[in-house]
């Protein structure tokens, strides 16, 4: 079995674009079906692929359909084919005994585990950080939630035998940087977190196999991590016994050691620290800016919320500017890693209405009120808020 197709767009230019209204702009984006194994996208950038998930997507279900799911790579250089017959992913470094192995030793030699887990960009939403900061300008359509299967890091590592004195674990794909002196894309995580029984190497997303472009045939899945420490296309792993200096673990990636991930823009002195646990957010889904609500009725306001590194405890829905809050009804729980779908009925009076929706996860951490500013755009998860007309 041979995966192939451009791993980049053979045809970018498609005529049909998408509101995507930003503090900065640009308000309006193309939408494109060019790339494979994906429906309609927004193009954020052709070569590397940077596409965002239409937010409608999230109305559907908890889980986003393989087609539909973003993507993001940091270098144009991506296989187009894969050969699965050939290909081998390599443990090495600090351990007793290498290992090469095929997918099917993989697939057929180590224990299948399934979870849910939220996929999201670090620098999801980054389009609306203001004052505005550089990076993919993405609105909130970088994150996706699937079901993955596959085999724990640990059971690996383990076959691996780690000697004495390991201190982290790196990992590499198959992509490489135009030039040759520009940095690979590697990411490490410490020993006890890769030995955890959660980090997992995923071979099937959704219950198929991966898509190229979101890291066939193999990628890492660290749930409740951002998403830049889930490698794709994983051919190697390292066992180090010093700490990773490499250059997208120490210098890029890194967030204020403040709470929320917030600084002042200018502000010197501010410690950097990796970015690590994702933050509780939530959306409403079923409506748009702009949209309207009946009155004299109930009407349906339904959304996606996640917990971050943990699961949802409660969503809770304003209608008077944070003042009070209403609860609303929880979905099917699929698991603390996954998003969940919520909803409320509301009968609000005739006139402007601003929705606000809060997530608050089973650590007690809630949404914050106003939104974080750091000079990456990262964890942006300020309370969301929809102003619609009731009439
Ligand atoms: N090999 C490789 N893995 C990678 C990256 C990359 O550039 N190369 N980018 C990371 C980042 S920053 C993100 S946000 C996610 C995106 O995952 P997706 O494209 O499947 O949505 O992949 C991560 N894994
Ligand atoms: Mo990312």
């Amino acid at each position: 079995m041979i995966v192939s197709g451009a791993a980049w767009a053979q045809n970018p230019t498609t005529p049909a674009t998408i509101d995507l209204p930003l503090p900065g702009g640009p308000d309006e984006r193309v939408i494109t079906t060019a790339f494979p194994q994906k429906g309609p996208m927004i193009l954020q950038r052709t070569r590397p692929p940077l596409l965002e998930t239409p937010f409608e997507v999230f109305d559907r279900g908890v889980f986003t359909p393989n087609d539909a799911f973003y993507v993001r790579w940091h270098w144009a250089v991506i296989p187009t084919e894969i050969d699965v017959d050939t290909f081998r992913l390599s443990v090495r470094g600090h351990v007793d005994k290498e290992l090469s192995l095929s997918l099917k030793e993989i697939v057929d030699g180590l224990p299948r585990v399934e979870l849910a887990a939220v996929n999201q960009c670090s620098g999801n939403s980054r389009g609306f950080t203001e004052p505005r900061v550089a990076g993919a300008q993405w609105a909130n359509g970088a994150m996706g939630n699937a079901k993955w299967m596959g085999v724990k890091l640990r059971d690996l590592l383990d076959r691996a035998g780690i000697k004495p004195g390991a201190v982290a674990v790196r990992f590499a794909g198959l992509d490489e940087p135009v030039m040759s002196d520009a940095p690979k894309f590697m990411k490490s995580l410490s020993l006890d977190h890769a030995r955890d029984g959660e980090v997992m190497i995923a071979y099937a997303m959704n219950g198929e196999q991966l898509p190229l472009l979101n890291g066939f045939p193999l990628r890492l899945v660290v749930p409740g991590w951002y998403s830049t420490y889930w490698v794709k296309m994983l051919d190697r792993i390292e066992v180090l016994s010093a700490p990773d200096e490499s250059f997208w673990t120490k210098n890029a990636y890194l967030i204020p050691d403040t709470p929320g991930a917030d600084m002042k823009p200018g502000q010197a002195g501010v410690a950097m620290v990796p970015i690590n646990k994702m933050v509780p957010r939530s959306f409403i889904t079923n409506l748009k800016a702009g949209g309207t609500l009946k009155a004299g009725t109930k009407n349906l306001v339904r959304g996606i919320a996640f917990g971050g590194v943990t699961g949802v405890k409660n969503v809770d829905l304003s209608m008077d500017g944070g003042a009070t809050w209403l609860p609303t009804v929880l979905g099917r729980d699929e698991g603390k890693y996954s998003f969940r779908q919520w909803q409320a009925e509301v009968a609000p009076a005739v006139g402007d209405l601003a929705l606000m929706v809060r997530c608050t996860n089973d650590d007690g951490l809630a949404q914050p009120l106003a939104n974080n500013w750091n000079p990456s755009g990262f964890m942006h998860n300020g309370i969301e808020t929809v102003r619609v007309k009731v009439a």
